[in-house]
């Protein structure tokens, strides 16, 4: 029998909608914290996270750098249907060095695409963002324009002019000098956090850090400046900004705690793209931050939801940056419009341990040009290229001179034996499905060729 008048819907009442904070950290690599066995860097509040939530062995981030991996991350999209490929031109490195014309590569997440801030704004939550937006600058494509209440310090910018007060950023009043940036982001954080905990909210903290340029305080850098380095791990810039995110992340966690908000809480920790190699190293793993290897796409991804997810669990699942979008939705009940795609997966049932995703391949599309940074000693990072992964399998199919490379990567995670010819069979059979897949989402493959290309003599 209903009882008119009393409440006996099975959907939360909004002020029970769990809260969300979802931290990026730029550019860190899949092992740059201590749980994954770095004893270099310093990440006390990290690693006490992973005790506490679900650690992914194989997360990826849906590109190899900043701006592709943000933009699906908010609209739940595979590059293709955002046109958002890569950060600023796919031209880049010299004309004479690229056989084909790459793509025409959006910089700008268009206006009307609904974004997830958008939908969790319209299910009830404040919505609020502290860092690196780099989607947009505009009325619409600025972070207020795609569904957030409050912005500080989120607009083109893909990196911090500086770390240090003041800095130049027009979304962000500076503070005394030499303030610190990151810092700063967590202290507004926690300002928002005070004034909306009466309510749901979606905290969104996409630090600026650890990109370049690498800036830390003296003391930090004296700090690891004496401690023993290894070949891979030799920069103490890098070690200090990393420990202070670590600090940061635990100041924001622990004023959850303060607050009563810790059990009604989920946290994210990750990153948007592989290690930078000018930076880090991503070592035992191929390639780094602008590849398609596992070192450019692999990132750390933690997540933690008391009472929902077995604190100290882990998965070997492999999920994407765009599955949050579908996730979010689906514990938050919120809804997009009719005829809005989303290409990530709910990983929920992953996440509570209930179920399983579907047998799905995931998908990189890389159509762009991106020149290897000085002292790498090779022309690209990365050639025009596509990637699919299917349950152990690995292709990476490269335009300029259409060669097929096939891992597995149960058997040889570190892509160091190209399997293509031992198993002609199996590369075809992921070749197929890429092939569909970029037809599906009329993908843009790049074949005309170049007419400022000079072949090497
Ligand atoms: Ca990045």
């Amino acid at each position: 029998m209903v009882v008119r008048g009393t409440s006996t819907f099975a959907q939360p009442a909004k002020k029970q909608l769990p809260n969300i904070v979802f931290i990026i950290v730029d550019d860190l690599g899949w092992r740059d914290v201590g749980y994954k066995g770095n004893n270099y860097f310093e990440t006390p509040n990290i690693d006490k996270l992973s005790k506490e939530g679900m650690v992914f062995n194989f997360a990826y981030a849906n590109a190899p750098n900043c701006a592709p991996t943000r933009a699906a991350l908010m609209s739940g999209q595979y590059g293709p249907r955002t046109g958002i490929y890569t950060v600023g031109t796919s031209e880049r490195g010299d004309a004479k060095n690229r056989k084909l014309i790459p793509v025409v590569n959006k910089t700008v997440l268009a206006a009307n695409e609904y974004t997830l801030p958008e939908a969790l704004k319209a299910r009830g939550y404040v919505t609020g963002m502290f860092g690196k937006w780099h989607l947009g600058d505009s009325t619409g494509t600025s972070p207020e324009g795609q569904g957030f209440d409050v912005n500080v310090g989120g607009g083109m910018a893909g990196s911090p002019e500086s770390y240090f007060s003041p800095y130049h950023n027009p979304h962000i009043k500076d503070g005394k000098d030499g303030e610190e940036l990151t810092e700063r982001l967590t202290s507004e954080a926690i300002s928002f956090v005070d004034q909306n905990k009466a309510k749901p909210f979606f905290l969104y903290l996409p630090f600026y850090a650890v990109h370049v340029p690498l800036q830390s305080t003296p003391d930090l850098i004296a700090k690891y400046t004496a401690k023993p380095t290894t070949e891979e791990r030799h920069n103490p810039t890098y070690a200090g900004l990393i420990e202070t995110v670590d600090t940061q992340i635990g100041r924001l966690l622990t004023h959850l705690k303060e607050n009563g908000l810790t059990e009604n809480t989920i946290i994210v920790f990750t990153s948007d793209n592989g290690g930078f190699w000018g930076s880090t190293s991503t070592a035992p793993l191929r390639g780094s931050k602008g590849m398609v290897y596992e070192g450019g796409i692999r990132i750390p991804l933690i997540v933690k939801w008391p009472g929902k997810i077995q604190a100290g669990s882990a998965s070997n699942e492999p999920v994407l940056s765009m599955d949050f979008y579908p996730t979010f939705l689906a514990i938050t009940g919120a809804k997009v419009p009719a005829g809005k795609i989303l290409d990530g997966e709910n990983i929920l049932p992953v996440l509570n341990q209930s179920g399983s995703l579907t047998k799905r391949n995931l998908y990189w599309h890389v159509p762009v040009y991106l020149e290897a940074p000085k002292g790498m000693n090779q022309i690209w990072r990365q050639t025009p290229a596509s990637v699919v992964r299917k349950s152990d399998w690995k292709l990476i199919e490269t335009f300029e001179d259409n060669t097929i490379e096939l891992y597995n990567l149960k058997e040889d995670e570190y892509e160091q034996h190209n399997l293509a010819e031992t198993y002609p069979d199996k590369a075809k059979e992921l070749l197929n499905d890429l092939q569909q897949w970029r037809k599906n989402l009329n993908a843009f493959v790049p074949s005309q060729p170049n007419p400022q290309y000079q072949a090497k003599k």
